[in-house]
Order: C-alpha cells, then sequence, then structure tokens
C-alpha cells in the first residue's frame, strides 16, 4: 500500500510546480539501484520469451526483422498484467508514490506499456498528444517513463514541448477521416519544435509527462535498445470517458485506485452525481439484488 502520508516527501515542491508549469518533468537517476536490477531482470525475460514467437501477439509486439538469434520488440503491452515486478512498481513502488505524490492524492491507473525502441532503426513515434487517444473527465493523467538502461541523444530519447500542455489539443485524424495517432503537418507549423527538450539520461532516470503535453522521439540508429518503460495514472476522482479510443481495453487492472479510495462522483453540466461503485470487474448487481441487499 502506499504511504499516503509519506508520498509527498518523493519529490520536491519546486519540482511539483516546475510540472504544473512546463507540463513534465526530468529526473535522473531516480529509481534505486535495487528497483532498477529488478525491472530490468523482468524485461530480460520477456526478451528471452520473445524468441520463440514469430510474430506479434498480445503480450508482445515485435518489428519485422524478428529472429529467436536478433529478438526485436516493439513493446511489451500492459506489463503489469504478466509481472509481479512490474505490479509491484506500479502500484506500491517508486512509480506510484511519485503518481500520488505529483497529483497530490490518490491516483487511478489507467496503463502500462514498455516500449523497446530497439537498436539500429527502432521506430520513430511521431509528435502526439496522448489525451486524445484516451480522454478522462479532466486533464490530470500523466505517464511516467522510466528508462531501463542508459539514453543518450542517438537513441531516441522522449522529446516534449514544454507548456505546450496548456495549448491546443490537436486532431489527430489524417485528412481522408482515418486516425493517425499524430498531429498533422500544418497543425506541427504553428509549433516552435526549437524549444524541444529530449530527455536523455542514465538508467533508472524518469521522465513525466502531462496527457496534454506535445511529445515524441526520433528513431534509435544507435546500436543499444532504448527501453522505456511506461505507466499513466489520473487523480482518482477523474475517469476515462468510455467509447472513445483506448479506453476500456488498457488492461485487467485499469481503474485501480492507488493511495485511497474513490469518491465516485462526477460533476456534469454544473450538478454532482454521487455515482455507484465501479463494478466494470466484477459485473453488475441487478437493481434487484442491489436494493434487496443480496451479498
Ligand atoms: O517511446 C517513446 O519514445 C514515446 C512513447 C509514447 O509517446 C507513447 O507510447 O505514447
Amino acid at each position: 500500500m502506499v504511504d499516503v502520508a509519506g508520498y509527498h516527501q518523493v519529490i520536491s515542491t519546486e519540482h511539483r510546480e516546475s510540472y504544473e508549469r512546463d507540463g513534465y518533468l526530468q529526473l535522473p537517476g531516480f529509481i534505486d539501484s535495487n528497483t532498477l536490477a529488478g525491472l530490468k531482470k523482468a524485461s530480460d525475460e520477456f526478451v528471452e520469451l520473445s524468441r520463440e514467437l514469430r510474430t506479434s501477439g498480445k503480450i508482445l509486439d515485435l518489428e519485422p526483422g524478428h529472429t529467436e538469434e536478433e529478438p526485436r520488440i516493439r513493446r511489451l503491452n500492459s506489463p503489469v498484467d504478466h509481472h509481479e515486478t512490474f505490479r509491484d512498481f506500479s502500484f506500491v513502488g517508486a512509480a506510484a508514490e511519485l503518481a500520488c505524490a505529483l497529483l497530490g492524492g490518490p491516483v487511478r491507473y489507467h496503463h502500462s506499456k514498455l516500449n523497446f525502441k530497439w537498436s539500429d532503426g527502432g521506430e520513430e513515434v511521431r509528435w502526439h498528444q496522448d489525451i486524445q487517444f484516451w480522454p478522462h473527465t479532466d486533464f490530470s493523467p500523466l505517464t511516467i517513463g522510466v528508462y531501463l538502461a542508459d539514453v543518450d541523444q542517438e537513441m531516441g530519447p522522449m522529446g516534449v514541448l514544454p507548456g505546450s500542455h496548456r495549448g491546443t489539443l490537436f486532431d489527430q485524424y489524417r485528412p481522408d477521416g482515418a486516425w493517425d495517432g499524430a498531429i498533422g503537418a500544418n497543425d506541427l507549423e504553428t509549433l516552435d519544435l526549437t524549444d524541444v527538450k529530449w530527455l536523455s539520461g542514465p538508467a533508472g532516470s524518469v521522465t513525466v509527462h502531462n496527457c496534454c503535453m506535445v511529445h515524441g522521439s526520433l528513431p534509435n540508429n544507435s546500436p543499444r535498445p532504448r527501453p522505456l518503460l511506461l505507466q499513466t495514472y489520473s487523480r482518482a476522482d477523474s475517469y476515462p470517458i468510455a467509447h472513445i479510443g483506448a479506453n476500456g481495453s488498457t488492461g485487467a487492472l485499469s481503474g485501480s485506485v492507488i493511495g485511497g479510495d474513490s469518491r465516485q462522483r462526477i460533476v456534469v453540466d454544473g450538478r454532482e452525481i454521487p455515482g455507484a461503485p465501479d463494478w466494470s470487474r466484477r459485473g453488475a448487481p441487478t437493481i434487484f439484488g442491489s436494493q434487496q441487499q443480496d451479498t
């Protein structure tokens, strides 16, 4: 369980203020060496597992050139669902504590992924904002990234455009109406990308970016993979809006509240709805069952 009284000590007031102002944080070497070793070991287990695979599946997304001898993994989907070490890190460990500290109270876990961005050409992530992929009832969602290896500028580090989280939320559809998941060329021209900060750092460094932040990363043209473990949280009183984007398909543990309880209350059109409990995992009771207090 995350220690609610203690989590504010995880980062300084200056860090919190700078996150609010700029929409991102860079915390070099934030993760302790034991935790980092555990995360790397867990990650290595999936690299070994991938050797038996020929095509991408629900758990591992492989690059076309993937082979048993030379694995090339794009992404491990929802690591928390597949390994206890990732689960502990995201739900009771440093990532959970940092999320609670930055959001100032209990948080709601949304999803996680491990982007490997393999060596010698691991793919670019074009400029985009996250909130369009999984809209919430507020703009509190943030993503915490941890580099599992030393990451230098050649390796395609995460790039963020400071302050862009307070700007336009761009349409990430293509002109033909298909979903692109990236900001279009005309909109990109309205942004000053010379201000981008490339967040490199030694293994165990942490990046944080707000859900409205313009961000992306270049291809990894180095001979070293760039594993970045990402986990997303919102405030506990922020809710994913169903039937838009990835909401509802983000893993079995999505929606779990960390560091306290959810009040299940939202304000819509100025009226507060004291909502029912979350029945998404155990199934909703019928109104008869609830009113007769069936257990
Ligand atoms: O892996 C990266 O460099 C960026 C990842 C990202 O922005 C995403 O997966 O939404």
